[in-house]
């Protein structure tokens, strides 16, 4: 693994880091805007009084934080993959480059001794699971991975109850920010209840010390964050495009990793870019509060 200077040194003295995943600015976003975002999530990071440790894999080797040219690299080269954590070995032993998604991300984050990690939407369940069984790797690592990952809820493209069921028997807690129901990613709301509230940066500290004197579970604790109501996709709009889009998907036969970006791709275009700002209110709104909570520890 290789860390960043800076990362290092914040890490040794016990400084606030937060980790960002790389798969929503290489295969998440549109070109050229997923560079500047690249750029800005790592900003606000620096501006909440934290350190930035954006992950990916280069030429084989895994990074925790990357430099000016390696962000621009991931967010331009067309033939950058997308690796979840059972591609890392692989990826190093063939030398490839590619983002890492949440599971990719969580995996090395947590290994180098991060602690919160922020992101837009978690991978889970999708809708035609009964016959595709396409099920996010997301789920399972983030079972048997201690981090924070701040979020706003899981993607709206997939069945929001069987992932919320998924990670009950998993055993994953979930806190609702400010929130008593869990976000629905482009929405403020999936309608779905989240059993525990929490308001402030320090209260998930709290909850993340608790976790520490309990000595477990060994799961990720995951930060539930709704968009402001302001900036969500109209959910009307939201839900006749998504069934569009779900169909499209089906009918082209698209499947496994390309799913995913296939119909965030449909989304965007398909609602003249209102999803994508959406998409990137909740990814800002995230990123900032993964900030202070990474500063209350
Ligand atoms: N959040 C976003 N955009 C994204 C993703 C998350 O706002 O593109 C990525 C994450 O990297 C997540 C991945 O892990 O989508 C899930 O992909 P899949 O369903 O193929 O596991
Ligand atoms: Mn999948």
């Amino acid at each position: 693994m290789l860390m960043t200077e800076e990362v290092q040194e914040a890490l040794d003295a016990r400084r606030p880091v937060v980790a960002l995943e790389s798969t929503i600015i290489a295969h998440g976003l549109p070109r050229p805007r997923n560079l500047a975002v690249a750029e800005e999530l790592e900003a606000l990071v620096r501006s909440g009084g934290a350190v930035p440790a954006t992950v990916a894999v280069l030429d084989g080797r895994a990074h925790i934080g990357l430099d000016k040219d390696q962000l621009e690299r991931l967010a331009t080269d067309e033939s950058v993959r997308k690796f979840g954590h059972r591609d890392l070995a692989p990826a190093m032993a063939a030398r490839a480059t590619g983002a890492t998604t949440v599971s990719g991300t969580a995996f090395l984050a947590a290994r180098a001794g991060i602690r919160v990690f922020a992101t837009g939407g978690l991978g889970g369940v999708h809708r035609e699971w009964t016959e595709t069984q396409d099920e996010s790797a997301d789920l399972l690592l983030l079972a048997r991975t201690p981090i924070t990952v701040v979020c706003a809820g899981v993607k709206s493209i997939l069945d929001v109850p069987a992932t919320l069921q998924r990670l009950e028997t998993l055993g994953v807690s979930i806190l609702g920010y400010r929130t008593a129901h869990f976000p629905g990613f482009y929405l403020s709301s999936s309608g779905e209840p989240v059993d525990w509230t929490v308001r402030t940066p320090e209260d998930i500290a709290q909850v993340m010390e608790s976790k520490a004197t309990l000595g477990g579970p060994d799961s990720a604790l995951i930060v539930a964050n709704p968009v402001p109501e302001a900036d969500q996709l109209n959910p009307a709009l939201h839900d006749r495009v998504l069934g569009e889009a779900l169909d499209e998907c089906r009918e082209r036969g698209i499947v496994g990793q390309a799913v995913t970006p296939f119909l965030l791709d449909y989304l965007m275009r398909q609602t003249h870019g209102a999803s994508l700002e959406a998409n990137l209110a909740a990814v800002r709104g995230n990123v900032r509060l993964a900030a202070r909570i990474a500063a209350a520890l």
